[in-house]
């Protein structure tokens, strides 16, 4: 892999492997250090005093990792000293066990198009330092397993940044002459380095309190621009409703006497849990009904939770090494997922879970990006954070969760917590603590950590006589650099359903699956039963079940567990979609329009349920199942039968369009909610079954809109329906939000959304409008993004959307590489594709590997996509 770049002459030398199996402990402690900023966007020069301490007996020097950062002075116990690099570190050589090393630097934050590090986003100064970003603001052992108390220093311009923030406590501030003013902000707990921020602007606070369960009063602080003041309402009420569930749910209190969010327009990411100074992208933080649909506000509160979260898991228990990652991201994403569980629909919540994660992971777990959740090596660490990491490794927790039940759980983070507060650990540390507080060996479990790839189950139910006998088998995929695979251990919530009664004829059990090969005794039933397995999908596998005729029908109408029995109409409607798509002849629609015509009529069904379960899967997803996928078949085939939909389904759906239309638009109550999701889904199948009237619909309800999430729907429709049914609500669009930069890109994501091979000439067109620019990670995201994730559009036959997306990861990578590499995964996706469009991905690639100066982000993924 690493070759390729040898064999192009490349001028940068290979980047080297980072291996887990290499972790050393560090060399020197830094538990104390001081920063001041003398704040500028131009030239901020950065003034840091590091007390450092000798860790064990050894002669090797100090090491401090520095990018882009101008040395302007170096002292060593009060005396200037010579810098001397090696391999890009700083190099301090220490004779006594203590010494106090004082650095000087200058960096420039507006010329900072990374945004990694200390960074100006509209007039706001602000930082990210995770995983590797503080070495951009000053020379430190920018690894996670050194922590330090920070004392930091803020001087700024009073007038343009009245503002200034950072970790912890504000301890003084004052007049610095001049126009300029300054603050100092110190934090009691130890962290690691990634966990630093400052920020400095023009802002305003929505400040609000938290009495905690020990009785402390908590000040919190949403800081905005003054215009977005009025839409931090519902982030505040997420965040207040975060601190009380970690309380009542783990039994974690929060632990300084103030918490701030910050939100910024250019973020990397979604959201940064600093500690005690969160800094978030805007899109997770603003949101009202009108600007900000159900979606993107059920998406603020469960990030505003997933950050506050870490303050636990994560930032007082943190990551020994950034393999470890998944112990902090995997659990906290578990945690999130809890929270939305208990403020929302479970079931639904799970269903949308399940989706992202096959969505998102599977193909991950597929592909030549494989990795186990805790990875054995990386060229660049920005790159895994990925759904494996974070999804698969929040489902590792769950299934600890499900094996050891939710009390034995709980014991085991109260144990995880209390033995490993204030240190950096590693997920084995994670692992242990739940086996000695629970007292079930984890042996056998600890292969999810280590073994990449999705397993897949084979199961086949016998009935002998009054018997019933489950045989299970697993098969776990080879992946790169992992051949050979073990038996792992994998929780199955089994029950079976009377064919004829409809019943639970076997009450749920949780079967263990351990061997490659098992079978299992489900006892005595009376009646023909079906198989319903891996309920709740209690592990992140493939289930091949062997089926009788009219079983998977059957649990499509009644299974009593509510995520299997929406499982059972996807596994219904894939069947039959891919039955079609490989068979080249019309499809059979009778089963799905049976099915979805009965979730249609069902008066016991949530609305939101209904949403999910009338859906056919994506077409990404049928690619995925398919061993040399044409992209524009399977469009074609997923189109008639969502034609077929819409036309013999007509009334109910009508009906069902019109009953969800009742729903109080402003109203953010589940049921409402769910209401306007059905409202979307039905509107989308009767526009594909008739397009006037689907165009009739939609245009009123976008007249009609009072909110983001019925004006975004019906403007989904239009753009599907084409630019004459689209032109005059997307200029109305426009017009209306002109100044709202994330809902203009929504504006870009629908129009770049468009199926069919057309859509890449508007894509085109989009790049060169005013508003896009490659520099804002939304806004690029918005539209290449979008259009990658968009296979009819992505697949053009003659390769010129490949094209298109290695022409913006360049040009992106320039400026922002951990961004850009962001894109490449999907041109790795090749090996699903038929063998005219997989030549052409492939070219792509190599035409990004041939560009001279790339960063290691893109190179890493580009050349293993390659493969
Ligand atoms: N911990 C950050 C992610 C940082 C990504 C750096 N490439 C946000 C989160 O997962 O909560
Ligand atoms: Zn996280």
């Amino acid at each position: 892999m690493l070759d390729i770049r040898a064999s192009m002459d490349a001028p940068a030398a290979t980047p080297p492997v980072i291996r887990r199996e290499d972790y050393q402990a560090p060399d020197w402690l830094v538990p104390a250090i001081e920063l001041s900023f003398a704040l500028d966007p131009a030239r901020t020069v950065v003034s840091t005093r590091l007390t450092v301490e000798r860790n064990g007996t050894h002669d090797r020097p100090l090491k401090l990792d520095g990018e882009e950062l101008e040395l302007l002075a170096l002292r060593v116990d009060g005396e200037p000293r010579e810098p001397r690099f090696e391999n890009g570190r700083l190099v301090v050589e220490l004779s006594g066990d203590t010494a106090v090393v004082e650095t000087e630097v200058a960096i420039a934050p507006e010329k900072n198009s990374q945004l990694m590090g200390l960074y100006a986003s509209g007039g706001i100064l602000c930082t990210q330092c995770e995983a590797e970003g503080f070495r951009r603001i000053t020379f430190f052992p920018d690894r996670p397993d050194v922590l330090s108390r920070y004392r930091v220093r803020l001087e700024a311009d009073r007038q343009r940044y009245p503002v200034l923030l950072a970790n912890g406590n504000p301890v003084e501030q004052g007049d610095s002459g001049g126009g300029r003013h300054f603050a100092v902000w110190e934090d009691p707990f130890p962290k690691p380095c990634y966990l630093f921020a400052v920020v400095a602007g023009d802002l305003r606070c929505n400040a609000d309190r938290f009495t905690t369960m020990s009785g402390r009063e908590v000040d919190l602080g949403i800081w905005v621009r003054e215009a977005d003041l009025p839409k931090t309402q519902l982030a505040m009420q997420a965040l207040k409703d975060s601190f009380a569930w970690d309380e009542r749910t783990y039994g974690r209190e929060y632990d300084l006497d103030r918490f701030n969010i910050v939100a910024v327009s250019d973020f990397n990411f979604g959201a940064m849990e600093n500690k005690g100074l969160n800094i978030f992208n805007t899109r997770y933080v603003l949101a009202d009904p009108e600007t900000a649909s159900d979606f993107d506000i059920d998406g603020v509160a469960a990030v505003v939770a997933h950050e506050y979260f870490h303050n636990w898991s994560g930032n007082r228990v943190t990551c020994r090494d950034w393999f470890q990652l998944s112990l902090k991201e995997g659990l906290t994403v578990f945690r999130d997922q809890g929270f939305s569980e208990d403020m929302g629909s479970a079931a639904v919540q799970r269903i949308d879970q399940v989706r992202t994660l096959r969505a998102a992971q599977f193909p991950e777990d597929a592909g030549p990006l494989a990795h186990p959740i805790r990875p054995d090596s990386y060229l660049e660490i920005a790159n895994f954070y990925t759904a494996t990491v974070y999804n698969k490794g929040a489902e590792v927790i769950r299934m600890m969760r499900t094996i050891l039940g939710p009390e034995a759980y709980r014991k085991g983070t109260d144990l995880y917590f209390e033995r490993h507060d204030g240190q950096a650990v590693t997920c084995e540390d994670f692992v242990r603590a739940m086996e000695d507080a629970s007292g079930v060996d984890l042996k056998q479990f600890r292969l999810w950590y280590s073994q990449a790839g999705t397993p897949t189950v084979t199961a086949r139910l016998e009935q002998d006589g009054g018997r019933t006998t489950l045989h299970l088998s697993q098969q776990v995929p080879a992946t790169p650099g992992q051949e050979t695979k073990q038996p792992m251990v994998i929780p199955l919530r089994v029950a079976l359903i009377g064919a004829e009664s409809g019943r639970e004829v076997a009450a749920e059990r949780l079967v263990l699956l351990t061997e490659a090969e098992q079978s299992v005794d489900l006892g005595a039933v009376d009646e023909t039963a079906f198989l319903s397995i891996n309920r709740g999908f209690s592990a992140p596998v493939i289930v091949n079940a062997e089926r009788r005729a009219g079983e998977i029908e059957a649990l499509a109408a009644g299974d009593s567990d509510s995520f299997a029995r929406f499982e059972a109409g996807q596994e219904l409607m894939t069947r039959d979609l891919l039955a079609a798509i490989t068979g080249g002849g019309a499809v059979e629609v009778e089963a799905i329009i049976a099915a979805v015509g009965a979730t249609l009529r069902s008066q016991s069904l949530d609305p939101a349920f209904k949403a999910d379960a009338i859906a056919l899967p994506g077409e990404s997803l049928l690619i995925e199942k398919l061993a040399a996928a044409d992209p524009a078949r399977v469009h074609e085939v997923r189109e008639e039968v969502r034609r077929a939909i819409g036309t013999r389904l007509s009334d109910e759906l009508q009906r069902s369009y019109a009953a969800a239309s009742a729903a109080d638009p402003t109203s953010l109550s589940g049921e409402d909610k769910g209401l306007r999701r059905l409202r979307a889904a039905t509107l989308a199948l009767l526009a594909a079954g008739d397009a006037e009237l689907g165009a009739q619909l939609a245009q009123q309800q976008y007249d009609a809109a009072r909110t983001m999430t019925e004006r975004q729907s019906a403007l989904n429709v239009l753009a599907m329906l084409g630019p004459d049914a689209a032109k005059a609500a997307l200029e109305d669009f426009y017009a209306r939000f002109e100044d709202d930069p994330l809902v203009i890109d929504k504006w870009f994501a629908v129009q770049a959304q468009v199926p069919g091979e057309a859509t890449l000439e508007s894509v085109e067109r989009l790049q060169k409008h005013p508003a896009f620019t490659l520099a804002n990670p939304n806004r690029l995201r918005a539209l290449a993004g979008n259009f990658a994730a968009t296979p009819s559009a992505f697949h053009r036959a003659d390769g010129r959307g490949y094209d298109w997306l290695a022409e913006v990861i360049v040009a992106a990578d320039k400026l922002n590489p951990q961004t850009a590499a962001r894109f490449v995964a999907p041109l790795g996706r090749w090996r699903k594709i038929e063998p005219g469009r997989a030549a052409k991905m492939r070219a792509a690639l190599q035409r990004i590997l041939a560009e001279p100066e790339l960063s290691k982000d893109v190179f890493e993924l580009a050349s293993k996509s390659l493969g």
